[in-house]
């Protein structure tokens, strides 16, 4: 599989503003942010789209969620946020290594995306 840029990220071959690491993941930044907190959560396994994810990434795809939420409560947004995957390029998605979008910190419509 080529290397995305979020691979050269966790692989720590080009800078990011890292917030959190564990195990199985990252979170950084986004470099281009579509609200005051946007941060991209980032399995340190290079899975193109969630829709190429197995039954074998069940409890990765469960500690993304989990961190998430962490996330979220560390940048204290814990009570109000949103998440986001953008599956295919039709979708949006531009960096086909697997990134959970957390939004935040901005007037969300209620009922709209
Ligand atoms: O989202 C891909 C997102 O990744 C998009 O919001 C920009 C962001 N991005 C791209 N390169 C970087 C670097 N180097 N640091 C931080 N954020 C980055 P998608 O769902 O694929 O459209």
């Amino acid at each position: 599989m080529s290397e995305t840029i979020f691979g050269k990220i966790i692989a720590g071959d080009i800078p990011a503003d890292k917030l959190y690491e564990d195990e199985h993941c990252i979170a950084i930044r986004d470099i281009n942010p579509q609200a005051p907190v946007h941060v991209l959560v980032i399995p340190k396994k290079a899975i193109a789209r969630l829709s190429d994810a197995s039954a074998d990434d069940q409890a990765l795809l469960g500690h993304l969620m989990l961190a998430a939420g962490k996330i979220a409560r560390q940048e204290g947004v814990g009570d109000a946020f949103r998440l986001i995957v953008n599956n295919g390029e039709a979708a949006g998605q531009t960096v086909f290594h697997l990134h959970l979008h957390i939004i935040a910190g901005r007037e969300f419509a209620e009922g709209h995306l």
